[in-house]
């Protein structure tokens, strides 16, 4: 018997040879939301090629679990031998559909966080945890799951969450490390070789000094501050309440800690990490109080991770993995991630819902792209440099806790500056309350603690400006391949 992990690799990767062909049409390829992913368990004899095919596709984890009631995903109705979407059949089936859309998780999850923000206890289900809370007297173990399955039930609004949360990474996916990593280098060639050049680097051996490291995991920090209320997605809930929830959650897009404010919270944590060397320069703390956010503590599951997005406020920033591991893909500030649509004022960013589908809809592409990510697994003890202006996108592999700051140094303050006086100001600052006045204060505060400062990286910028407009057109003049003249000598 063809077991539906196989199942679901070989259709998908029926699939996918349809998305290449397209591509070289030139047209978009289809989402996910279309494919052809059988959920039967049929005999079904499959010769050499198809089992390489079967290899080649998409894997659901070994946790997976089948959906719940046997939901397909629409492109299936096509491959249907009766065409019959029970959704359109009338009344008779009303009741069976209406059962499965009301058991869908993510609108429980909604519901959830509305209601209860983070004062909830998970327990495995959003659904129950939504009744436990607010219904204390029903016996909830009477709710379970039906195991109602309803043939010809096709629905990808239904099925894609189900399908993200249950996807393997693919080894493929993984493999791509063309990082630059750096061991014990000197602050000077952090400075000359990637924080001048806007390049990423991984740096290795750099927290070995950490208090942290060894020492935060999850019964440490339980015990240390577990009552602690910290910010998760849109809400706030207590540490050991979030590590509940992260411990038994299985959802395409995992709740995610990510607190600004850890280290005013629980003073201890702040003590037992320092800013690597190389980022020691800070001047947004010439604002003091009013400096924007500028450092977090990160907790999640497997799984969780943050979708493509480019830095706060043009500040570049260091993350710092202390447990766990994290796949990073970084896009260059001129080159904008396949998938990935910021609006035209760069205040709001459109991309798929969850990471593990851009995976399956836009990774591929990125093979041909001339200018490829940057792609890297950060371990525990490592460090990345995020450059400023460049998209990244991190998912974690496993569990992780990491520390992050975003930062301004000399290298980076025209950037910011000029980030900080953009016409839409009020929408593009954050981290801050008082967005538009940020600007001047910086400004100000800049020229107080640094006289002169500003004006000579101004000087510095335009004369590098010069040399290369002078360089590349030589280079120019001289590139025989560029249709100009040619010397001959
Ligand atoms: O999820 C992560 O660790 C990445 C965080 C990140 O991208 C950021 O802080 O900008």
């Amino acid at each position: 018997m063809l077991s539906c992990r196989k199942l679901l690799s070989k259709h998908i990767k029926r699939k996918n040879k349809k998305k290449i062909k397209s591509r070289k049409k030139g047209i978009t390829p289809p989402k996910q939301n279309g494919s052809i992913v059988s959920m039967d368990e049929e005999p079904v004899n499959h010769t050499e090629e198809e089992e390489h095919e079967a290899e080649e596709g998409f894997s659901l984890k070994t946790s997976a679990q089948s959906h719940n009631h046997g939901v397909q995903p629409l492109g299936n109705l096509y491959m249907s031998s009766t065409s019959l979407n029970s959704r359109d059949t009338g009344l008779a089936c009303v009741s069976k559909s209406f059962y499965v859309f009301c058991t869908h998780e993510p609108l429980w999850r909604n519901l959830v966080l509305e209601t209860l923000k983070g004062g909830f206890l998970f327990d495995g289900l959003w659904r129950t945890t939504y009744i436990a809370a607010h219904y204390p007297s029903f016996d909830i173990s009477r709710i379970g799951s039906s195991g109602l399955a309803i043939r010809d039930f096709y629905s990808d609004y239904l099925f894609q969450s189900w399908l993200c949360a249950n996807l393997e990474m693919k080894p493929e996916w993984l493999k791509r490390d063309n990082i630059q990593r750096r061991r014990a280098i000197s602050v000077d060639e952090f400075m000359l070789n990637f924080e001048e050049l806007n390049k990423p680097v991984l740096l290795e051996g750099c927290l070995d000094n950490w208090e942290a490291m060894g020492k935060w995991d999850k019964d440490y920090l339980v015990r240390t501050c577990g009552d602690v209320m910290f910010s998760v997605g849109p809400v706030e809930m207590k540490l050991k309440g979030y590590f509940k929830y992260s411990d038994s959650t299985r959802e395409e897009r995992p709740l995610y800690l990510f607190d600004p404010k850890f280290v005013e919270k629980v003073p201890i944590l702040g003590k037992e990490y320092e800013v690597p060397v190389y980022f020691r320069e800070d001047l947004f703390s010439v604002l003091g109080e009013e400096r924007p956010d500028y450092r977090w503590i990160i907790i999640g599951p497997a799984g969780s991770g943050s979708s493509f997005h480019i830095d706060p406020n043009s500040t570049s920033a260091w993350n710092a993995v202390i447990k766990g591991s994290k796949k990073w893909v970084l896009f260059p500030p001129d080159v904008i991630p396949p998938g990935v649509h910021p609006s035209p004022d760069g205040a709001e960013v459109a991309c798929p819902v969850s990471i593990i589908e851009w995976f399956m809809n836009f990774y591929e592409s990125t093979k041909d792209w001339k200018k490829r990510p940057i792609e890297c697994v950060c371990k525990a003890g490592e460090v990345i440099f995020v450059p400023n202006g460049w998209w990244h996108l991190v998912i974690n592999l496993e569990e992780s806790i990491a520390i992050t700051q975003n930062y301004v140094s000399r290298r980076n303050l025209l950037n910011v500056l000029e980030f900080l006086k953009k016409p839409n100001a009020s929408e593009l600052v954050s981290g801050t309350s008082d967005r538009i006045n940020l600007h001047r204060k910086f400004k100000d505060a800049i020229e107080a603690s640094f006289p002169g400062t500003i004006d000579e990286l101004v000087r510095k910028a335009e004369a590098k400006k010069a040399e290369q407009k002078k360089r590349s057109f030589w280079e120019y003049a001289t590139d025989s391949n560029a249709g100009a003249f040619k010397f001959s000598f």
